[in-house]
């Protein structure tokens, strides 16, 4: 029998893709982009045009497993979901009674963003009353960096970008991680637009722009202080817009007077004259789009550089017309009710935060108690997680119980006391809206879960029966009950959601107040754009944009003269994070695990193209295959990820070198600062 079904691509991806799955006899026989939606528009990126090669991987977990070899090892034994689910239940009842509840810490993020999936843990930890984890690992430093500028999650529109006159990727890979960005911009182009590509690396994206700026890491900040001393030095904004709609320009002016173009042009790497010339192209028109990705802001002063970057369509004006604007994350993807899933109850046991970044620390020397349980979910973090060294020591620990539940058998498995099997999307009902757009949708499987698999909400309501907890309808309600709760959005357009739409699986627009901030709606403390915020002073951070040179960055100090390359470890085009990298097509097309250089700083260390090489600092150390281009500036090392630990030498990825510290707001990661030295392997070691 053949029949096709529509489904939504769960990934960790903007775009959401609606897809149109052919199915014959209970299998894939073909995956199709939606062409009905606005988004999708009948194309799918490669990873997922050849999920079928995911979905019957030899890789899957296929039954519930038992440990029998040593941790780090991945040897088991087959038992029953019964046996499994009892044992998982068993240690965490005897670690939350001997140690504390606290000692039990979940561990989730991204394998799966659909609402439910995404969320269906929440409710069993926090009735438990483990460890809250704050899930910092992707981009709470950049929302608080706009919330600070804009209010909370503003974004314009990006299918109004074919009205773009100027289209600035900022930090952002979209020819690779949100591609279907890009069918936009093309016609804008076709209208006259030009594509400005803001970026370290000559990436996939930055190869198809009219004008590239190698701006060197970590000095986003000057540059858009210096666009904005030029916008205001040469009367480029809208000073009626400024007046009516924002709050702190005089002390603004005060912030950018020193960054003269040639001030900007030393700090950045970029010549002076580019500075003035963005500038006033910026200025030359309301309908400048800036999309702002995430690359720049995993460093210790992402927020601010967000916030800074914010600032510039608050001068223009640019909010206001079609394809002008700004967006780092669609408006859709937070208006959903979550909270019913993810917030403690009034009668949940207080506990303290972990910061998922911090896992490294949590399993090594976290104390008061020390964390005893760990169950993953959703996540890889051998392989995402920074500070490895730590996090594989702690996962390695004899008295640490590890429950892992994952479609795969990855780096993180190899470590569990008990492995569960889970499904792929392919394989199960859920609720999805994008973070690169303004839709939200329904999928259903599109076949039945392969081998023994079973989605998170079903693993969590059977274990919080084997905890003998009162029913709740977290785990209880049936899915079309749970998705009308979570529906429930300031945003539901007038009259209510299209149901028949809604259970045909079609994309659904929510209701996105249109110019917000033309009658003092926006959600920061004064209504307005904030370009100087009295509530960041408050917290001890400068009200107004503000750049400080950070010490792992281009500082002449100790630490750079030991480690004088900045590497970089933006993500790859092939992979999702860590997923996917079990596919053979994507191992090849990626070609292994590598790490590119500018020709001056290979030849500099005796390396050849093609050489094996050990990427090191004091946090640890990798190896790589060195490629040698002129693709990245000099000082600048970029190595896509995430590579599986286990596909390198000394299974070690590039998170052995990235740290563990802090964002400057949000907690977020610092994957992207990051000082290294590389040199020639020691013999023996190859990269993969
Ligand atoms: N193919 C693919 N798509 C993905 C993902 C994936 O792994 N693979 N991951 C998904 C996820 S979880 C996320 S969060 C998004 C992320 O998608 P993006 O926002 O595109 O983030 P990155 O790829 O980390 O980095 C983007 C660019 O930032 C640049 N960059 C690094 N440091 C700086 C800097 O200091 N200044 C500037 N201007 N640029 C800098 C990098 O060189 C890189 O080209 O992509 C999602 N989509
Ligand atoms: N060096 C470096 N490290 C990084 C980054 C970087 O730029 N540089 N980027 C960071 C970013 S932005 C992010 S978002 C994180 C992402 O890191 P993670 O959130 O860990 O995402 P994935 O690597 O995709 O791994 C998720 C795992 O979940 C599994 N999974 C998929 N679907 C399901 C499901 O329905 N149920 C269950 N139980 N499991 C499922 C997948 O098979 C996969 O093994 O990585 C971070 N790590
Ligand atoms: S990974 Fe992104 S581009 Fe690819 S199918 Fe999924 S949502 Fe679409
Ligand atoms: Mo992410």
């Amino acid at each position: 029998m053949r029949h096709t079904r529509t489904t939504v691509c769960t990934h960790n991806c903007p775009d959401a893709c609606s897809i149109r799955v052919v199915v014959e006899d209970g299998r894939i026989v073909a995956i199709q982009g939606d062409p009905e939606h606005p988004i999708t528009q009948g194309f799918l990126c490669g990873k997922v045009n050849r999920y079928a090669e995911r979905v019957y991987s030899e890789r899957r977990i296929r039954t519930p497993l038992r440990r029998v070899g040593a941790k780090g090892e991945g040897r088991f034994e087959p038992i029953s979901w019964d046996e499994a689910l009892d044992t998982v239940a068993a240690n965490l009842r005897r670690v939350a009674e001997t140690h504390g509840a606290e000692a039990v810490l979940p561990y989730s993020y991204s394998g799966s963003v659909a609402k439910i999936a995404m969320n269906a843990g929440h409710r069993f930890f926090h009735r438990l009353g483990a460890s809250r984890l704050a899930r910092t690992i992707c981009s709470t430093q950049a929302a608080e960096g706009q919330a600070c500028t804009t209010g909370p999650d503003l974004a314009s529109d990006p299918e109004t970008i074919p009205h773009s006159k100027l289209v600035i990727l900022w930090g952002s890979n979209a020819v690779s991680t949100n591609i279907h960005l890009m069918p936009f911009i093309r016609q804008a182009r076709k209208n006259g637009a030009r594509l400005v590509v803001i970026d370290p690396h000559r990436n996939h994206t930055a190869r198809q722009a009219d004008w590239h700026l190698p701006v060197r890491p970590g000095t986003d900040i000057p540059l858009a202080l210096g666009l904005m001393h030029v916008l205001i030095a040469e009367g480029l904004y809208d000073a009626d817009f400024v007046a009516r709609y924002t709050v702190g320009f005089e002390a603004l002016r005060a912030a950018v007077a020193a960054y003269t173009p040639g001030r900007v042009a030393e700090i950045t790497g970029l010549a002076a004259d580019d500075v003035v010339g963005l500038a006033r192209a910026y200025g030359a028109t309301k309908a400048a789009f800036i999309r702002m990705g995430l690359g720049l802001t995993r460093r210790r002063d992402g927020a601010m550089a967000v916030r800074t970057v914010a600032c510039l369509p608050c001068l223009t004006g640019a909010w206001e017309v079609p394809g002008g604007g700004f967006m780092r994350q669609g408006w859709a993807y937070k208006q959903l009710d979550l909270g019913w899933l993810t917030a403690p109850r009034p009668e949940d046991p207080p506990a303290r935060t972990v910061n998922m970044v911090r896992l490294g620390e949590a399993l090594t020397t976290l104390a008061d108690p020390p964390v005893k349980a760990l169950f993953v979910y959703n996540s890889n973090p051998a392989a995402v997680a920074p500070a490895q060294a730590r996090v594989l020591a702690g996962l390695a620990r004899e008295d640490l119980f590890v429950a892992v539940h994952d479609v795969m058998f990855t780096d993180t498995t190899d470590f569990a006391d008990i492995v569960l099997p889970a499904p792929t999307f392919m394989e199960q009902d859920d609720l999805v809206s994008g973070g690169g757009n303004r839709h939200v949708q329904v999928a259903r499987a599109a076949i039945a879960p392969e081998h023994e698999a079973r989605p998170n909400r079903q693993v969590f309501a059977e274990l919080w029966q084997r905890m003998g907890w009162a029913p709740d309808p977290v785990y209880t309600e049936p899915f079309e009950a749970l998705v009308r709760r979570l529906l429930h959005s300031p945003w539901t357009p007038a009259g209510g959601w299209d149901e028949a739409a809604l259970w045909a699986g079609r994309p659904l627009r929510f209701a996105v107040p249109e110019a917000p901030w033309s009658n003092g709606g926006l959600r920061t403390p004064s209504g307005r754009f904030e370009l100087a915020s009295d509530a960041l002073a408050a917290r001890g951070v400068p009200a107004v944009p503000t750049w400080t040179p950070s010490p792992e960055g281009d500082e002449p100090n100790d630490l750079k003269v030991r480690y004088p390359l900045q590497l970089l470890t933006p993500h790859a085009h092939h992979f999702i994070n860590s997923s996917l990298v079990e596919t053979a097509a994507s191992q090849r097309l990626e070609g292994g695990p590598a790490v590119r250089l500018h020709p001056e700083d290979a030849a500099a260390r005796g390396l050849a193209d093609g050489a094996a090489c050990r990427v090191y600092n004091d946090r640890g150390a990798c190896t790589l295959t060195v490629r040698v281009t002129d693709a990245v500036r000099p000082g600048v090392a970029v190595a896509d990820s995430v590579w599986w630990p286990r596909l390198h030498a000394g299974r070690a990825n590039v998170n052995q070198l990235t740290s563990l510290e802090q964002t400057d707001l949000g907690g977020g990661a610092r994957f992207q600062e990051c000082l290294v030295q590389v040199a020639p392997a020691p013999a023996g070691d190859a990269a993969d």
